[in-house]
């Protein structure tokens, strides 16, 4: 196996992900600033088929018009000279100090008219590259403190924001649609819609709801302790997965940002082998940042590792999926049980109650009793992790 990334495996990468310059709250920027076009090249080079991008990655915030269009033309260049796709953009409304207190729920009413028309603009310019997903992370919606935020107002004026962004969409014709990304905090000490669940019961608030998904990234989970692929799964069940962060995160801590694979080794094994065995067919987007230990060469070879580590793990888990015992195991552990309907079709309540079998009769210490085999059936998955 070359584990050699092609575009047909939908790989694509934020500007600001290999661009990043490795400035953090205790430390100066380590690398020179990236030239979008360059990024282009590079990772198409390398086997990617998209970048994404904030409205400031592309043009810098407050950049005249004549310097807008320039950037857009240069950038449009390098995609028509690689056959670069752009799948997905996003705004930016967390760097600037006047998003300080939030964009689309900050307390000014000015600031929050001016981040949407912020985003309105940016949507044009996505529309016209061809993004199908518009991303929504509200990295400056929350506080640090208790009475600063009212937060059953926020939610009014975080769903005015959507509702408004959903009807200019439509009204323009734009076949775009948008996907929130969850973050339970960082850079605001608590961020509203902090988790997947939270962002599915808001989506249901909105007047296009149909409109409406989830971006996911998994270290944005894994900060809160969840599990990323049961967040990921639900949002399936749900039909809300329009898009996903890759990455790696170690447990509890700050955003990380590791290259997918690193960090919950695991966790990536079985979100692969969920994702490929699920009808999304949208990118696999990795949202990571090369260390700041990293000089160029690092940074291309950091996403080089998350493209490579997907496909090492696509290929264990197709392996996993595919032998005799592992299939064995999982009739053993009753997988296709959990899979059949616990009421026989059209069965009433009252058929239910009427079955002694169910109740009166079901001989719990027996059931209580049936070991479930999952011990061996996990091995059986990290014999197929460790290629042994
Ligand atoms: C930050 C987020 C951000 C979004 C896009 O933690 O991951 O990069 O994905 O604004
Ligand atoms: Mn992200
Ligand atoms: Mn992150």
């Amino acid at each position: 196996m070359s584990y050699e990334p092609v575009p047909a495996d939908k790989f694509s990468f934020g500007l600001w992900t290999v661009g990043w310059q490795g400035r953090d709250p205790f430390g100066d920027a380590t690398r020179a600033p990236l030239d979008p076009v360059e990024s282009v090249h590079r990772l198409s080079e390398l086997g990617a088929y998209g970048v994404t991008f904030h409205d400031d990655d592309l043009i810098p915030f407050g950049a005249p018009e004549g310097e807008r269009e320039a950037h857009v033309k240069r950038f449009r260049q390098a995609l028509d000279a690689t056959g670069m796709t752009v799948p997905m953009a996003t705004t930016n409304l967390f760097t600037h100090p006047v998003f300080k207190d939030g964009a689309f729920t900050a307390n000014d009413r000015d600031v929050r008219r001016f981040a949407l028309r912020k985003t309105m603009r940016n949507i044009d310019l996505a529309a016209g590259l061809g993004a199908r997903t518009y991303v929504a992370w509200g990295g400056r919606e929350g506080a640090e403190s208790g009475a600063a935020k009212d937060v059953r107002a926020a939610l009014d004026r975080m769903k005015e924001a959507f509702d408004l962004l959903a009807q200019y969409v439509t009204e323009q014709g734009y076949d775009l649609r948008f996907a929130l990304e969850p973050k339970p905090n960082e850079p605001r000490g608590d961020i509203l819609l902090p988790t997947v669940g939270h962002a599915l019961a808001f989506i249901e608030r909105l007047e296009r709801p149909e409109l409406f998904g989830v971006n996911p990234e998994v270290g944005h989970e894994q900060m809160a302790g969840l599990n990323y692929p049961h967040g990921i799964a639900q949002a399936l069940w749900a039909g809300k997965l329009f898009h996903l962060d890759l990455n790696g995160q170690s447990g509890i801590k700050y955003d990380q940002d590791l290259r997918f694979g690193a960090g919950d080794l695991r966790a990536a094994f079985w979100l692969v082998d969920l994702l490929e065995s699920s009808d999304y067919d949208g990118p696999r987007h990795f949202d990571f940042k090369p260390p700041r230990t990293e000089d160029t060469d690092g940074v291309w070879a950091s996403a080089a590792g998350c493209m490579r580590n997907y496909l090492i793990l696509r290929e264990r888990a197709a392996a996993f999926r595919a032998d005799p015992a592992v299939r064995e195991a999982l009739r053993a552990s009753r997988l296709d049980e959990l899979a059949r309907p616990t009421l026989d079709p059209g069965e009433t309540p009252g058929a239910l109650l009427a079955d002694r079998g169910a109740y009166e009769d079901f001989d719990v210490a027996a059931a209580a009793g049936r070991g479930m085999a999952f011990e061996h059936l996990d091995q059986l998955a990290m014999d197929h992790l460790l290629g042994v």
